[in-house]
């Protein structure tokens, strides 16, 4: 498989200015010019981390273990304070971070990626984006169109499949997910497709219906592939802040989330609600949305991007 990195660093750091100005810099501002590091320091810097969606136990961690290391460090310029906090960010990301997908692809045939998550925060946006990252890898996708609660839902994903050069299949006007579901799998396994990319529905009511749902789409899933779905992926709204948390907290309790997809991340200042959610869930974030078009959904890297966060230019 060619590798395909769809990682543009200056676009990224373009996406992350308002969360820069709001977590970084403030950052600066709290460390600049302070003659020693002491305890209301680390205050100010905590009250920064709260306020830019860290939330309670993650921000800890960061000050913690910013003040044991800067503990061991004679050099307390600037610099190196603000180096320590980097770190300690990155630290965060990479406690769950599991690296390339690609990895694990040639392992299974197919590799099978379900996508969950409320309405509007763009799920099938991102599979198309998805789709096509992986087309450029050389994979054979197929995707599967299990929302069936909206009549339009079937027509936009076409439209992002189209962009993408993949397949859709759709259920013909079933209302039933999983049949849907049952039908793209047969039909990945027939054709020896490499990745198969379910769309679902954001719309269900209430928390049991939900879970239902999930549940006989898992199920059907196993039908087919006994060891799927390999990825179950949550998409959360980077705008939205404290309720990316509890959206993930909702989805978490009802179905074994594998990973995380922030879209939205450009021209938002809550971009800091990365950290929680990867910490708090103990979740990789996996990719990250930085705009609308096809090329605009990017690998997760947590050195890249606490880099892209914290650079100057
Ligand atoms: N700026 C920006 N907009 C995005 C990004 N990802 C998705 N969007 C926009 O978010 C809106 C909703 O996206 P959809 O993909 O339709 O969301 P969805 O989760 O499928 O929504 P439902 O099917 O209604 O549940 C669209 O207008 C997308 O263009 C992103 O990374 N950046
Ligand atoms: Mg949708």
């Amino acid at each position: 498989m060619k590798l395909f990195s769809n990682i543009n660093f200056n676009k990224l750091k373009e996406g992350l200015a308002k969360t820069r100005d709001k977590l970084v810099n403030k950052i600066v501002e709290t460390v600049s010019g302070k003659a020693k590091l002491d305890e209301e320091i680390l205050e100010e810097l905590e009250d920064v981390l709260l306020s830019s969606d860290l939330g309670f136990d993650t921000t800890e961690k960061v000050i913690n273990n910013t003040k044991i290391k800067l503990k061991s460090i004679k050099d307390r310029s600037q610099d190196s304070i603000l180096n320590t906090i980097q770190e300690e960010l990155t630290n965060i990301l990479l406690e769950n971070y599991k690296g390339r997908i690609e990895n694990e692809i040639d392992k299974f045939k197919p590799y099978v990626i379900l996508i969950v998550g409320v309405n509007g925060v763009g799920k099938t946006t991102t599979i198309g984006k998805l789709a096509h990252n992986f087309k450029k890898s050389g994979l054979d996708v197929l995707i599967g169109s299990a929302d069936t609660f909206r009549a339009a839902a079937n027509e936009q994903l076409e439209i992002w499949a189209k962009r993408a050069g993949v397949e859709v299949i759709n259920g013909n006007n079933t209302t039933d997910p999983s049949a849907v579901v049952f039908n793209t799998l047969q039909a990945a396994v027939k054709r020896k497709a490499d990745v198969v990319i379910i769309d679902t529905a954001g719309r269900l009511h209430t928390k049991q219906h939900l879970m239902e749902e999930l549940r006989k789409i898992d199920k059907v899933i196993k039908k087919v592939v006994d060891y799927g779905p390999n990825e179950t992926f949550l998409i959360l709204d980077g705008t939205t802040g404290q309720n990316a948390v509890i959206q993930s907290e909702n989805f978490n309790q009802v179905t074994k989330l594998s990973g995380v997809i922030i879209t939205k991340l450009d021209g938002t200042a809550k971009g800091g609600v990365i950290f929680q959610v990867s910490s708090k869930f103990n979740l990789p974030i996996r990719y990250i949305g930085v705009g609308e078009g096809i090329e605009d959904l990017q690998d997760f890297d947590p050195k890249l991007f606490v880099s892209a966060l914290f650079s100057k230019t």
